[in-house]
Order: C-alpha cells, then sequence, then structure tokens
C-alpha cells in the first residue's frame, strides 16, 4: 500500500469509527415515528373485495423465491388487529405512523370504476384511532403493491400508468385528506423499478436492465408530478398538508482520496439517489447520467440513449414537486474507479460503471449488504443538503435486521448510533425534522420472508394472534421519544 493510501485508510478509520453518543436534546417539534407498509403487515390478501397485486401473484406463483416459501397472505394480520399496532405506537410515544395504503385494496381492478368500501373503510378507522391517540398519520400510496390487473397492462414501464396512478392518488386526497398532513407518493422508486423491472429481484420479476428500469423511472417520476400538482390545485388550500416521495439511497464513500474513487462516489449516488431526485428537487435526470447511458447506448447500436428523456415543458412540470426530502437509508458501499465494462448487453450496474463495496471489518446484520454505518447517515444528510439546496429532510426509514430475539441490545445500540449521527448533521447545520424507525414490528421482509426481523416489536407468527411483544429496543426508542435524548441526561 502506498503511503498515501496508508494515510487515507487511516482517516477513514478514524472518520468511520464510533464516536462518543451525541448527548444534546434534539430540537422541540423534532419528530419521532415507526414504520410498516401494507403487504408487509396487512395479511387479508383477498378478504373483504381486495383484489390480487404483484406481490400476490409472485409469491403465490414462485413460492421458491421467498425463503421459507413464505408469503404475505396472513402477515401480521394488522387488518384485524390495527387498534392493537395503533397502542404499540402509543406505548412507544411516537409522533406519526408511517404506513402504505394498499391500492388494490382500495381499487381492487387498480382503475377508480370501481370502490372497494371495506377497504375504505378499514384505512379510514385506522386514521381514526391514531388521531383519537394524538399519532399523525404518515401516509405512502405506493409500497410496491401494484394490483395485478395494472401489471397484466405492462405495470409502470407502461405510459397509461400515470394516468391511473394520479387517479389513484386523486381519490386518496379526497378520502382520507381532511384527516391526513404528510403524504409519500412512492416508497423507493429505484426498488420498484431496479428491482421489478431491471435486476428482476423483486415483483413482477422483469429483467431488462438499461431498459425497462429507465422507462419504469421515467413514469414513475411523471406519476408523482402529477399527484403532487392535484394536491396543490384541488386539494392544498383545504387540507393544508404536505406531499413528498421516499428515496433511498446508501451512502457512497470513495474509497480513497483520489479525484477518480472521489468522482466514482459522486457518480453512484446520483445513479442511485440522483436518478429520481434530480428531477424532482433541480431538474431534470444528473448530467452525468445523461451522459454514460447515451455514450454506452450508441456504442450498443441504439439511435438514442436508452434513458427516456424529459421535454423542456416536462422538466419544469417535475421540478419542485415536493414539499418536504423523504430518505430511507440503511447502509453505505465503499466506492472506487474502475475501468469501462466493454460494451455489451444493456445494464444499468455498468451504465453507473464504478466499482462499489463493502469491508469485511464492517459491522454485519443478519441480512448480507445491511452493514452497520452509522456515520454514513451524517455523511448522506451532509451531502442531501450541499446537493438538493438544504431542504428540510425526514429520514423514513432505518434500522437494522437481527435474529429475532426479544433482547435486541445490538438493535438499541444500532439505534442510538445512527440517531447519534443524525443529532450530529443537525449540529453541522441540516435541517432535519424527523426520523422514522423501520419497523414497528417484525413483518415480511420481501425475499427474505418472516426470517428477516427488523422489529421493535417482535411478532410470533406460529400463533393465529400474531402475538405481538415489546423488545428492548421498544423501551429504548420510547425512551427517546420522551425524552429527546439519546443517553442518560442530555444537554440543552
Ligand atoms: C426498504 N438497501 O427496502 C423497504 O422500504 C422496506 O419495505 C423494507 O422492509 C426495508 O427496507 C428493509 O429491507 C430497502 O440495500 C431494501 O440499502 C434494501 C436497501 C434499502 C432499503
Amino acid at each position: 500500500m502506498s503511503l498515501r493510501g496508508f494515510i487515507f485508510c487511516c482517516l477513514l478509520a478514524i472518520s468511520t469509527a464510533q464516536d462518543e453518543t451525541n448527548n444534546k436534546l434534539f430540537p422541540e417539534g423534532f419528530m419521532f415515528g415507526a414504520a410498516t407498509s401494507s403487504y408487509q403487515i396487512e395479511g387479508a390478501w383477498d378478504e373483504d373485495g381486495k383484489g390480487e397485486n404483484i406481490w400476490d401473484r409472485y409469491t403465490h406463483s414462485h413460492p421458491e423465491l421467498v425463503v421459507n416459501n413464505d408469503t404475505g397472505d396472513v402477515a401480521c394480520d394488522s387488518y384485524h388487529k390495527y387498534k392493537e399496532d395503533v397502542a404499540m405506537l402509543k406505548e412507544l410515544g411516537v409522533d406519526f405512523y408511517r404506513f402504505s395504503l394498499s391500492w388494490s385494496r382500495i381499487l381492487p381492478t387498480g382503475f377508480v370504476n370501481k370502490v372497494n368500501l371495506p377497504g375504505v373503510t378499514y384505512y379510514k378507522n385506522l386514521i381514526k384511532e391514531l388521531k383519537d391517540n394524538g399519532i399523525e398519520p404518515l401516509i405512502t400510496m405506493y409500497h410496491w403493491d401494484l394490483p395485478q390487473p395494472l401489471q397484466d397492462i405492462g405495470g409502470w414501464p407502461s405510459e397509461f400508468i400515470i394516468e391511473a396512478f394520479a387517479e389513484y392518488a386523486r381519490l386518496c386526497f379526497e378520502l382520507f385528506g381532511d384527516d391526513v398532513k404528510y403524504w409519500l407518493t412512492f416508497n423507493e422508486p429505484k426498488q420498484t423499478c431496479l428491482g421489478g423491472y431491471g435486476q428482476g429481484y423483486s415483483a413482477p420479476g422483469i429483467t431488462l436492465s438499461g431498459l425497462a428500469d429507465y422507462v419504469c423511472t421515467h413514469h414513475l417520476i411523471k406519476a408523482h408530478a402529477r399527484a403532487w400538482h392535484i394536491y396543490d390545485q384541488e386539494f392544498r388550500a383545504t387540507q393544508q398538508g404536505l406531499v413528498s416521495i421516499t428515496i433511498d439511497t446508501m451512502w457512497h464513500e470513495p474509497a480513497s482520496d483520489s479525484e477518480e474513487d472521489v468522482v466514482a462516489a459522486e457518480t453512484a449516488l446520483q445513479f442511485e439517489f440522483g436518478w429520481y431526485a434530480n428531477p424532482i428537487y433541480n431538474s431534470d435526470y444528473p448530467e452525468i447520467m445523461k451522459t454514460r447511458i447515451a455514450e454506452r447506448s450508441l456504442a450498443e447500436g441504439f439511435n438514442k440513449s436508452r434513458l427516456p428523456s424529459f421535454t423542456d415543458e416536462e422538466i419544469a412540470y417535475i421540478s419542485g414537486t415536493f414539499d418536504f426530502m423523504a430518505v430511507n437509508m440503511y447502509t453505505s458501499m465503499l466506492t472506487a474507479a474502475t475501468d469501462e465494462v466493454p460494451v455489451g448487453e444493456p445494464s444499468y450496474t455498468y451504465d453507473i460503471g464504478v466499482n462499489s463495496y463493502q469491508p469485511d471489518e464492517w459491522e454485519s446484520s443478519s441480512i448480507l449488504y445491511f452493514k452497520i454505518t452509522p456515520w454514513g447517515i451524517r455523511k448522506l444528510l451532509n451531502w442531501l443538503k450541499e446537493t438538493y439546496n438544504d431542504p428540510a429532510i425526514i429520514i423514513t426509514e432505518n434500522g437494522t435486521p437481527d435474529d429475532g430475539s426479544l433482547d435486541d441490545v445490538k438493535r438499541v445500540r444500532v439505534y442510538r448510533d445512527y440517531l447519534s449521527n443524525v443529532r450530529s448533521a443537525i449540529e453541522d447545520g441540516v435541517n432535519v425534522f424527523g426520523y422514522t424507525a423501520w419497523s414497528l414490528m417484525d413483518n415480511f421482509e420481501w425475499l427474505q420472508g418472516y426470517a428477516g426481523k427488523f422489529g421493535l416489536y417482535h411478532v410470533d407468527f406460529d400463533s393465529i394472534n400474531r402475538t405481538r411483544t415489546p423488545k428492548t429496543s421498544a423501551a429504548y426508542y420510547k425512551k427517546v421519544t420522551k425524552t429527546r435524548c439519546l443517553v442518560d441526561t442530555c444537554e440543552e
């Protein structure tokens, strides 16, 4: 190793070591919450008129793809046990609950031609129960569970989806908007498009990387912008709420201080986060994406870029369609420059063209890739402030998976360390106004099934009662929401 490399590694080791826990109080008004999503907790997959969605289809037709052949058919049974869920939230002392609406529970065909009243009643009851207990609902309209009939027409890569989503969004505002102050159109659109239509690791499992993922994203961003404008024009004056989109990213730390690696890390952040964020928070796709994808597309024999382009009018329509910034963050990567992959098949990964990895030394969790990097969230928050003109930011997911024991002392430490870095980012001047623990309770962790445990509450999936039990982390989070302090005693 060169001397320069050695010094860099030492500096990285220092900057990534866990410092003392921040002992400042979180600011008055800082919001603490907990999150779930419809498919992961509700169950009742075909009850009371709910339509089939792509995760119902995926788990039923490809049981082998999920650990233990698990499905969300019953999940945490929250369709029947929402009052218990709210009691848990109340016990935790959270300010808000982030949950998602099942599109096919409200609109079984996906279209507004048929509204399923029991589904609407379920969400009305849940919202009422939350408000009666002093908990704000923060609603995600789409957390990956597309109505199957809409997938049968082509799903997100088909243009009709923009209007279908816009109509669904308008209906949600109409039905629930009087009682909801915080809306998110989409959860982690990169997982929808890259996972669903590019790399195929998520429903509906289509593998057309570097093509369908880009088209999916193009429509999804337009659908988001339509929903924001609908709210702005038709509902904002009377309902006075806020609308945004949750985008997820890992933090990309340059693998060395060389110019090439610094550029590589920034490139990865732009492909991961900027892909969605730049059109909305700045304008148009990131320059680096437009340049790299156009170059590779032409070399591959396409007549134009595989990345679709927005018209000037569309760029203006999409830019600024947010009332706050929402971000999910779990982990980090070291990212280095690498030789250009020779032109061949289209690929999102080759379009990025960097080498991202997680060193063995980084602390692991029970799921590969969810390495524990609390320092990354502080760096990410500072990068967001710089890159997107100092937005008001809420972290809509953060947490860690383990084996599910009730005395989850490691999860306590992980929450404390990430929150400590969030508090330090506030001291750095980043405008962070809220934090959301993923998850309220153990639930259907997608391809990991019920083996992936993120909950503050344990759920007994062997019991028909789906009995919930608080873990040690629930007690810690309760202390934090009550005192706004991560340690025993805090300074103002
Ligand atoms: C999120 N990553 O997905 C989802 O929004 C949740 O539904 C899910 O349960 C939770 O994280 C835990 O997995 C992510 O690799 C999946 O960085 C992967 C990553 C991040 C978020």
